[in-house]
């Protein structure tokens, strides 16, 4: 049986997570979520990679990787979301199954966090869940590579 493999890419600033602005973003740090999902992909027998990077050419970069190996990928771009035409144009040009992820909600935040130039070119979007969202994007990603989800964005 070919392995499975997830790549969670997390974007600016979410490694300040459980230092800052708690009623936002909650009180579990980047560590405390990689090893949540890290027990969540043991459980499953998926292997799991997970990055973060300040810098957009570098999250640029870790898509093309992802596209090379991985069954399927979970972004959260942080502020490159809102900003990003390269996060697109690079999420366009990746072909396996995407997850957008955001701990809060940003459509009930303010107006420049209403614009994603992500969603167009993913199969889904997770938001407003905290950290248990990434859970939530394990389970939609396994359930995209194992036929159990089916996905309205099956072109992109
Ligand atoms: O809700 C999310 O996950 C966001 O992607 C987080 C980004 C924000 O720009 C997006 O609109 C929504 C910001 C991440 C910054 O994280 C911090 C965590 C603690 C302290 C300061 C920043």
């Amino acid at each position: 049986m070919t392995k499975t493999l997830f790549h969670i890419l997390n974007g600016p600033n979410l490694n300040l997570l459980g230092q800052r602005e708690p009623e936002i973003y909650g009180r579990e740090t980047l560590d405390d979520i990689e090893q949540s999902c890290r027990k969540w992909a043991e459980e499953r027998g998926v292997e799991l990679t997970t990055r973060q990077t300040n810098s957009e050419g570098t999250l640029v970069d870790y898509i093309q990787n992802a596209t090379e190996d991985a069954s399927a990928l979970i972004i959260n771009p942080g502020a490159y979301t809102h900003t990003s035409i390269a996060l697109h144009d690079a999420l366009a040009a990746c072909k396996i199954p995407k997850i957008e992820l955001h701990l809060s909600n940003p459509h009930a935040r303010e107006p420049f966090r209403h614009r994603s130039f992500a969603s167009s070119v993913v199969n889904g979007i997770i938001c407003g869940f905290g950290a248990h969202g990434y859970i939530l994007a394990l389970e939609a990603a396994f359930g995209l590579t194992h036929g159990q989800t089916v996905s309205k964005n099956s072109d992109i």
